[in-house]
């Protein structure tokens, strides 16, 4: 997987791609990394990219030109001739998730342009522009975390970048539950122990405990991730039980509600 980024600070993805897992990815070279500095392409000759908005208004906008000659200079390096894949990072995009992370993997080539001020002149966007991704509800000052986000969350699809201790065979989002809790040594910290189960050596046990924790986390943090058809009659069975005994769980009247909405509707169904 080929990442391109253009941007008007390149050392802040150099140095966040080139740590850790991702960092490791590239020296194997499952990975590589170019980022293209965006002022270098500057037409004014002061390596000034922004002009003030047309129609007035707060800030300043990303010149059109720049990032077109930026682009230009792009698709050079790759030998893709204008079928390269470019995410653009906007708080109006479609919001990413871990599907959309699957799929980009797929791509040979992928490259990221990142947005400052108040934005990038339009045209630009509609000549070069694939995909409009947002990280989530809420704004940040520029699209270079988003694209490191991403960058990481496809990284981690590539085959190799994660070594076998890296990886959890069930990892969050994969079955559509978040994780269940971890511990290791020692049996006691602090006075606190380890779930006893977890000691027992059954395995059977171990894996119920441990999905039913997933339930509960997903049940908890997340309640819009369950889905009747995903619940099988032992999860059914675990979150009545829960529901029973509302009283020493302290549920809220809304965890109540989903969770009679939850056994309610797959009763129909089943039972
Ligand atoms: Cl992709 N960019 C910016 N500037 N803010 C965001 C975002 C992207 N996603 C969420 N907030």
């Amino acid at each position: 997987m080929n990442f391109y980024v253009m941007t008007l600070f390149p050392e802040m993805i150099e140095q966040g791609m080139h740590t850790s897992i991702t960092g490791r990815a590239m020296e194997k070279g499952l990975l590589s990394l170019k980022t293209i500095n965006i002022r270098d392409y500057s037409v004014t000759g002061n390596g000034r990219i922004d002009d003030y908005p047309y129609g007035g208004g707060a800030g300043m906008v990303m010149q059109a030109e720049p990032i077109y000659r930026a682009y230009e200079d792009l698709l050079r390096q790759t030998r893709a001739q204008d079928k390269i894949r470019l995410v653009y990072l906007t708080p109006q995009g479609r919001v990413f998730h871990q599907a959309m992370a699957q799929e980009l993997a797929q791509e040979e080539n992928l490259a990221f342009l990142c947005g400052h001020y108040e934005g990038v002149d339009e045209r630009v966007l509609e000549a070069i522009v694939t995909d409009y991704v947002s990280i989530g509800d809420y704004v940040l000052t520029g699209g270079e975390l988003p694209a490191m986000v991403m960058m990481d969350a496809i990284s981690r699809m590539v085959p190799g970048v994660l070594s076998n201790s890296d990886s959890g065979v069930s990892e969050s989002f994969s079955d559509g539950l978040l994780e269940y809790p971890q511990y290791s040594r020692p049996e006691i910290w602090r006075g606190c122990p380890v779930p006893p189960v977890l000691l027992s050596g059954h395995h059977g046990n171990v894996d119920r405990w441990r999905h039913e924790q997933s339930l509960l986390r997903t049940f908890r943090n997340r309640p819009d991730l369950l889905k009747k058809e995903n619940l099988n009659k032992e999860d059914l069975k675990y979150l009545r039980k829960l529901l029973e005994s509302e009283t020493d769980n302290g549920l809220s009247a809304e965890e109540i509600s989903v969770l009679k909405n939850l056994l309610g509707i797959s009763l129909k169904f089943s039972d």
